[in-house]
């Protein structure tokens, strides 16, 4: 922040500055936000996630970020994004918050995300030792129980960096989080989950190319919403939408593709926030704000349109 001290989106934080500062907004807002825990990491942290709710029976939006450790864009959009929905005085941004109920998990990954800061800043996957490898961890995004380890879209070595694991929900992370998206299933209907980088949304499924779900168009239409939201800011950042699979590559065991596949809902995406390649990973501070007011605009237009559709 501006102060130090303060939380803000003039730096990157820590999984326990990110924590604290959930503390204080759950504080600060207590008619409108309570906590929930999505379950353990492997290394026995707790995944934590906030609600927000201005009344009961309203349509869910869920959002999984930092799935991917050193994608450190994403938990700072997460940030902010449940902090505008908070204290924004903008209509569009007021209406977001008041007419749907928020589920936003800003550090899924928690004990990757912790290990980017402390030994590796381009560490990815999951913390888990292998039985048999000396490699550690798994690409959470390939873990999950649909279509695992389908079409080459994964690997089978522990030493890659889309290593599926050796079953599917090996991980601790994933299997939490399939169980607790199993048992909100009747609350959401949209389900985002925050990468980065490359300025991409992308549709499921990543497991195929071949195929589509049966809302393709709509979801193109959607997604059509989202870019040029985002390129008619004053940055006019281009991002492109399409399939994940078509667009960018094969990618089986998505979080995505399983709620797609498992929980049959109809609306997801990934969403690949800055920048093309330039910095990747390694966003600079500077960009946050920019980044999080794209996220922002492109919001309001894919939820505007979902609901037109
Ligand atoms: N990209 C995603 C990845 O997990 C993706 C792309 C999206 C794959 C949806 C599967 C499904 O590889 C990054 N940057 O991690
Ligand atoms: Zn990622």
């Amino acid at each position: 922040g501006r102060e130090s001290g303060a939380f803000g989106w003039t730096r990157y934080y820590e999984l326990e500055e990110i924590e604290a500062w959930l503390d204080g907004i759950l504080a600060a807002y207590p008619t409108v936000t309570e906590q929930f825990v999505v379950g353990q990491s492997y290394e026995g942290r707790r995944i934590r996630g906030i609600k927000i709710s201005h009344g009961a029976n309203k349509r869910g939006i869920f959002i999984e970020s930092n799935i991917h450790a050193r994608e450190w864009i994403t938990s700072a959009s997460a940030t902010w994004f449940i902090n505008e929905l908070l204290s924004s005085q903008q209509t569009e941004v007021r209406q977001l918050a008041e007419n749907y109920d928020w589920y936003i998990v800003p550090v899924f990954n928690v004990d990757g995300f912790e290990y980017s800061h402390r030994k590796n800043r381009m560490w990815r996957k999951t913390r888990q030792p292998h039985a048999t490898s000396a490699c550690i961890g798994v690409d959470g995004n390939r873990n999950f129980d649909s279509h695992w380890m389908a079409n080459n879209g994964a690997s089978d070595q522990p030493c890659s960096e889309t290593y599926a694991g050796d079953v599917a929900f090996s991980e601790p992370e994933a299997k939490a989080l399939a169980e607790y998206l199993t048992s909100i299933r009747e609350k959401f209907d949209v389900y985002l989950s925050f990468h980065s980088y490359g300025q991409w949304l992308l549709s499921p499924y990543g497991h195929t190319k071949d195929e589509f779900p049966e809302n393709y168009e709509q979801l193109q239409e959607i997604g059509s919403a989202f870019t040029e939201a985002i390129r008619s800011l004053p940055y006019a950042t281009p991002y492109v939408r399409g399939s994940t699979a078509s667009t960018l590559y094969v990618a089986s065991g998505s979080s995505v593709d399983w709620v797609f596949n498992e929980l049959e809902k109809k609306v997801g995406y990934t969403i690949e926030f800055r920048d093309k390649g330039r910095y990747g990973f390694v966003l600079p501070p500077a960009q946050i704000q920019a980044n999080c007011e794209e996220l922002m605009a492109g919001m309001i237009a894919l939820i505007q349109k979902t609901r037109e559709l």
